[in-house]
């Protein structure tokens, strides 16, 4: 059973060379560049310390979001359904998916998402918009950063080729408050899906920056298909490369495949930004890193894309479809 091996797997990775530890990075240190571009080679996912987010937007954050996930049921689901924005529980995405997760699904670029929840909150809604506000101001910047470090890693001009894609006024960012309460389950021998908080994934997006309470349940696969546990750090974010850098790299970053499994005794609260391009944005490998070399993947917009992957159940290899078939 997937989550009864956890602890051990745990044990492993932090001791042994069978399964190598998460790479990391100090943003503080001049030549990460080259370490970021080998972690997102390597893994497409590293954990990042001195980032620079203020820990008051931290915490200020994580208790709102503890204060709205610890409403009634019925309170919460005032800020539903998901249309696609607003509170889901459970249920993820719109073709069957289930998770023992309850959420906060926002897109960064505009107001309208605090309507819902200014009919629960009261007053008190302002607090919230302006929590995950500084928050998302803070996190942006430094995905900011990390792209355009990771642009002259790759040794790209202008150096922000990727980040100005998130900069954009029309940049279709998504930010998401994730709670995974304790699962009783787990000690009654269900099956192992019952023990899946967030199905395995990749994100569709350029890059996502994930921070977590101290409570483990994410797992990311290697490139061997090896699942690993990444150890919680509250203090610490963590990066995943998404399907399009995936694509405007060529192949040379992997969209790392990730998942949570459930806790039988503690609440694990995640927060999470997810940095996309403009809707109308062609989403293709530089020139500069093709190379004369054919691109691997067919045309497509971001828009494209995005209603491509909302057909596709959560595990789905979603860039398989847009991926050319290699000519013999
Ligand atoms: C995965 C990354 C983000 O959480 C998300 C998810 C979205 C959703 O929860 O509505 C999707 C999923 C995510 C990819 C495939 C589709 C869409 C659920 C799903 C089955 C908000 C996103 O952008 O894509």
């Amino acid at each position: 059973m997937v989550v009864l091996s956890k602890p051990a797997m745990e044990h492993l990775s932090s001791t042994t060379t069978l399964f190598p530890e998460v790479p990391l990075i100090d943003l503080s240190k001049p030549d990460s560049k080259h370490l970021i571009v080998k972690a997102c080679e390597e893994f497409g996912f590293f954990k990042l310390i001195n980032h620079g987010v203020p820990t008051e937007f931290i915490t200020r954050l994580e208790s709102e979001s503890i204060n709205f996930f610890s409403l009634p049921l019925s309170e919460k689901e005032k800020a539903g359904p998901l249309d696609p924005f607003g509170y889901g529980n459970k249920k993820i995405g719109p073709n069957g998916d289930v998770g023992w997760v309850e959420y906060i699904l926002l897109t960064t670029s505009n107001e309208a998402n605090y309507q819902k929840f200014s009919s629960i909150f009261g007053e008190a809604a302002e607090k919230f918009r302006s929590a995950v506000n500084d928050y998302v101001l803070a996190v942006k910047k430094m995905a900011y950063e990390i792209l355009e470090m990771l642009a002259d890693g790759l040794k790209i001009q202008p150096r922000n080729a990727f980040s100005k894609l998130l900069m954009d006024e029309e940049s279709d960012s998504v930010f998401r408050l994730n709670h995974y309460p304790p699962c009783p389950k787990i000690h009654q021998g269900m099956t192992d899906s019952d023990l899946i908080g967030f199905g395995e994934h990749t994100d569709p997006q350029i890059i996502s920056v994930l921070r977590s309470n101290n409570i483990s349940g994410l797992q990311i696969t290697l490139k061997d298909g090896n699942w690993i546990s990444v150890p919680p750090d509250q203090t610490s974010f963590f990066i995943n490369v998404g399907d399009s850098l995936q694509v405007m790299t060529n192949g040379r970053f992997k969209s790392v495949r990730h998942r949570v499994l459930a806790n039988s005794s503690k609440s694990r609260l995640s927060m999470i930004y997810f940095g996309g391009p403009p809707l109308s944005e062609k989403i293709a490998p530089l020139p500069s890193l093709t190379k004369g070399a054919d691109s691997l993947y067919k045309e497509f917009t971001w828009y494209e894309y995005k209603k491509s992957a909302y057909k596709t159940r959560l595990a789905d290899n979603r860039l398989g479809l847009f991926e050319k078939i290699a000519a013999s």
